[in-house]
């Protein structure tokens, strides 16, 4: 059936929650999607890096299709013969002590606001109901009630209230602004090493380290929202080892799956998950042998296959590339690895247009905060993948 049944069909029946671009996608391999029309295209997005490892990686889906016909679910009520492993393995790739297992980035973030608050109260000595966590303008740490109620961007507020308190805004990438917001009631700070849906905004060097220093000194649990930036997408496999930082909770998702199944998780030393007592939290799915057996996998050919080395050099290679197209469009290229923005002046007319007339080229991008084109293919992208990108790329940004 042709693109325009499809797009009706979401029209007609679906939540207005997106403006997607007019592409129907049927299938995916590595860096490739194919359309409804047989046209091809280059995943720049990867779902908004959960598919960094490509689109149905053949290792991940053979180890899912193995348990699929074992157990997908048997609750946390008992035990399953993939949970422990899967700590242990996760633990030991990312020196953590502890792991708490959930599904969706937001579902990690609210864990670990949970946790850090418990935490607060009971270690900190806190008075009940005390509790601050510190974060930044233009986070973005997911979409319920409590994340958007300390989201500085309007549209994603506006029309959701009342909500939760105990939260103070400050300005990212500014180690004094979080020293000075500190109160004998702060328990955490939670931040992106890289800022991504603001616009891939990669902070001054040194601030992760300070920003490790001061919650150090101030006995404030230091919390990482990895869930973008983790996993490789920066050319490590945290963000935060660009710095040489430890957080004391670090949260992944998206990727972790390898885009097969919601799988995120909180990382932590024993300190602030040893906090939860049984029955203090928990989920249906979270944990379940399915989605971890698809995690083990991602996690392990994201290591062996070197995909975390490549997209350092292939996002050098990218970012120095982009650096190079003289094009009067471009206000600034930035990122890290393969996380790569490209801000254009406002008098470019916004991004999307420049999507559009990429995806006419056979490239998937997306535009972020309207002046933003967010390049983020998969991290197993080739030299030749991208001079295939790039050439694509430079014609749009001179010619359109
Ligand atoms: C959308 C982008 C947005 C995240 C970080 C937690 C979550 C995300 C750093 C929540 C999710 C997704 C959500 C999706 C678009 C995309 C996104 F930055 F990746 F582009 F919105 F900012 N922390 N990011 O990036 O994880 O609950 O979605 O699994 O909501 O439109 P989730």
């Amino acid at each position: 059936m042709a693109t325009q049944h499809f797009i009706d069909l979401e029209k007609q029946y679906g939540a207005h929650n997106y403006a997607p671009l007019d592409v129907v996608i049927t299938k995916g391999q590595g860096i490739w999607v194919e359309d409804v029309e047989g046209n091809r295209y280059m995943d720049c997005l990867s779902a908004y890096s959960a598919v960094n490892q490509g689109h149905c990686h053949p290792k991940i889906a053979a180890a899912m299709k193995e348990q699929i016909d074992k157990l997908t679910l048997a609750s946390r009520a008992f035990r399953n013969d993939q949970l422990g492993l899967f700590y242990k393995e996760l633990c030991e790739l990312t020196n953590s002590h502890m792991v708490l297992p959930m599904n969706s980035g937001a579902e990690a973030v609210e864990s670990a606001i949970k946790a850090v608050r418990k935490w607060g109260y009971f270690e900190k000595k806190v008075p009940a109901d005390q509790a601050e966590i510190i974060v930044c303008e233009n986070n973005f740490h997911g979409r319920t009630v409590t994340i958007v109620g300390f989201s500085t961007e309007e549209q994603y507020r506006d029309g959701f209230g009342p909500f939760t308190p105990g939260f103070k805004v400050i300005p990212f990438g500014d180690a004094q602004a979080l020293e000075t917001a500190i109160t004998p009631n702060t328990v955490a700070f939670l931040v992106e090493p890289i800022q991504g849906e603001a616009g891939i905004i990669v902070p001054p060097k040194g601030y992760l380290r300070d920003v490790r220093r001061i919650c150090t000194e101030h006995n404030i649990v230091m919390i990482t929202d990895e869930i973008q930036t983790g996993l490789g997408r920066t050319g490590k496999l945290l963000a935060e080892e660009h710095e040489g930082v430890e957080a004391d909770l670090t949260l992944i998702g998206k990727a972790l799956s390898g885009g097969f199944y919601p799988v995120s998780a909180v990382l932590s030393n024993k300190a602030v998950l040893g906090t939860f007592q049984p029955g203090d939290h928990g989920s249906t799915f979270g944990g379940n042998p399915l989605g971890v057996a698809a995690a083990r996998m991602a996690l392990k050919i994201l290591v062996e296959e070197g995909m975390i080395e490549n997209a350092a050099k292939m996002g050098n290679y990218m970012l120095s590339s982009l650096g190079e197209i003289d094009s009067p469009y471009i206000k600034e290229v930035r990122g890290v690895g393969l996380l790569i923005g490209a801000e254009l002046h406002p008098e470019a007319g916004g991004a999307r247009r420049f999507c559009e007339a990429l995806m006419g080229k056979g490239l998937l991008c997306k535009e972020t905060h309207e002046h933003v084109i967010r390049f983020a293919p998969p991290l197993i992208v080739t030299k030749n993948d991208l001079d295939w990108a790039l050439e694509r790329i430079e014609d749009v940004l001179l010619n359109l």
